[in-house]
């Protein structure tokens, strides 16, 4: 095995008033913030799609960066693919990586084949994480979306056929994150949704969504799996409705099927603006369910109505993103995956790195923003402040349920008006503090 990246060496932390391009200004992995190292803190991971198979095609135009490998026969390809994915992680200290089945191998002419050959390149990853076992898989998931099968759905489709294929490559996609030591498994819904309503059965398609996710994770559980689930929520693109709308829709759906047990919440940041909210609401949503699991790295426009997948380099939106999972008591089997692609102009070789470091940057900047956003204590001091009526008096006798209607009532016309119990929001004054603290780093 050659070097893909001769001239780029490992990515080393110098420091904020380094210049050199190659080199991390604020990822210091063995650094300790929050009474744990960035490395552990923030386990970012490599996405397979985007860094080894995203070329830069787009509907106006081919490819402009080179993803072949050096390889033209597709079984070599996958190989030199694994091959660089470990340079590129190496040398940037990227301990995760996160796969589609046919980002590590693609579709033969028959799906045994097709198995046989993933396997092939399964084993070849596996030998290399023997040999460097800094190595490990975040998640998996089964591209059930690309292959023309998939045109009405994969889990949702009108086909029982195209159902049970599905369950099919979904099956040994979770035998590859077994066999890989996975710590996730992921379920976006790639064309789980539908275009018009006049050609669909709404009702079927997603108690057939749920009846997958409950065979795929009784599956998983049967063979040893112990790592989490996920559904990655998205509004819209490729279908013009997708089921997985945001993360409140989708604990309704799961609580509805008796699901909620089982899954947890993959949430990326461009997909919670697509759906008009910010990564924060969505974060915000899933933690105070206990539903926060994984983080899918990256950053939308707020110009472009559509997934553009850009590496995060908002130190404001990384610092909230911070805060919620140092909230959420950080990452257990999660961690931040960059679902994230240089632009298409970016095409060279270092575009990669470049990329890469931008984004690890900008999450050690807000690792560390949060980090003291909590330690600072003013923000946190005044929201507690401004719930104190919960904890005495008449707002005690509500959590505890010592409240009837007829006492609330009483208490109300005893008191005749309350607007002076209320105080100012200071949102500006908050939004200063913030600056404050972002700054004074
Ligand atoms: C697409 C999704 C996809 C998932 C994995 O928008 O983000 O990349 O993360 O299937
Ligand atoms: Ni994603
Ligand atoms: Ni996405």
């Amino acid at each position: 095995m050659g070097e893909f990246f001769k001239g780029i060496g490992k990515i080393p932390y110098e420091g904020k008033n380094s210049a050199n391009p190659l080199a991390f200004k604020y990822y210091n992995p063995e650094e300790v913030v929050g009474g744990k190292t960035m490395r552990e803190q923030l386990k970012f991971a490599l996405s397979w799609w985007h860094t080894m198979g995203g070329d830069g095609t787009d509907m106006f135009g081919v490819g402009t960066a080179d993803k072949t490998w050096g390889q033209t026969d597709p079984s070599a390809r996958a190989k030199a693919k694994v091959d660089a994915a470990f340079e590129i992680m190496d040398k940037l200290s990227i301990d995760y990586f996160c796969f589609h089945d046919r980002d590590l191998s693609p579709e033969y002419g028959s799906l045994s084949e097709t198995n046989a050959k993933l396997d092939e390149v399964t084993d070849y990853i596996a030998e290399k994480m023997k040999a460097d076992p800094t190595k490990k898989c975040l998640w998996g998931t089964a591209k059930c979306f690309d292959h023309p099968r998939y045109m009405h759905g994969a889990g949702t489709s009108p086909s029982a056929d195209v159902f049970a294929f599905a369950a099919a490559q979904i099956k040994k996609a979770i035998d590859a994150t077994v066999k890989l030591g996975g710590n996730g498994y992921v379920f976006w819904g790639g064309r789980e949704g539908y275009e018009t309503l006049l050609n669909t059965d709404m009702g079927l398609e997603l108690d057939n969504m749920a009846r997958l996710m409950r065979l795929a994770v009784d599956y998983a559980r049967s063979i040893g799996y112990t790592g989490d689930f996920y559904v990655e929520p998205k509004p819209k693109e490729p279908t013009k409705h997708q089921y997985d709308f945001d993360t409140a829709t989708v604990l309704g759906f799961l609580r509805k099927y008796g699901l909620d047990k089982d899954f947890k919440m993959n949430i990326e940041a461009n997909h919670a603006t697509l759906a008009q909210h910010t990564f924060q609401h969505e974060l915000r949503v899933a933690r105070v369910n206990g539903a926060f699991g994984s983080i899918d790295a990256n950053q939308g426009d707020t110009l472009l109505g559509w997934d553009t997948d850009q590496f995060p380099t908002n130190v404001y939106e990384t610092a909230l993103c911070m805060y919620e999972v140092l909230k959420a008591g950080g990452f257990t089997n999660g961690g931040l995956n960059f679902d994230a692609k240089a632009r298409r102009g970016s095409f060279t070789p270092e575009d990669i790195f470049h990329s890469y470091i931008a984004g690890m940057d900008s999450f050690a900047l807000g690792l560390k923003i949060a980090d003291r956003m909590i330690s600072d204590g003013r923000i946190d001091k005044f929201v507690e402040d401004r719930y104190s009526s919960w904890t005495t008096g008449i707002g005690k006798d509500i959590i505890d349920g010592r409240a009837t209607m007829a006492d609330l009532e009483k208490y109300a016309l005893s008191k005749g008006e309350v607007t002076a119990s209320l105080g100012s929001g200071r949102q500006e004054m908050l939004e200063a503090v913030m600056n404050n603290i972002m700054f004074s780093l």
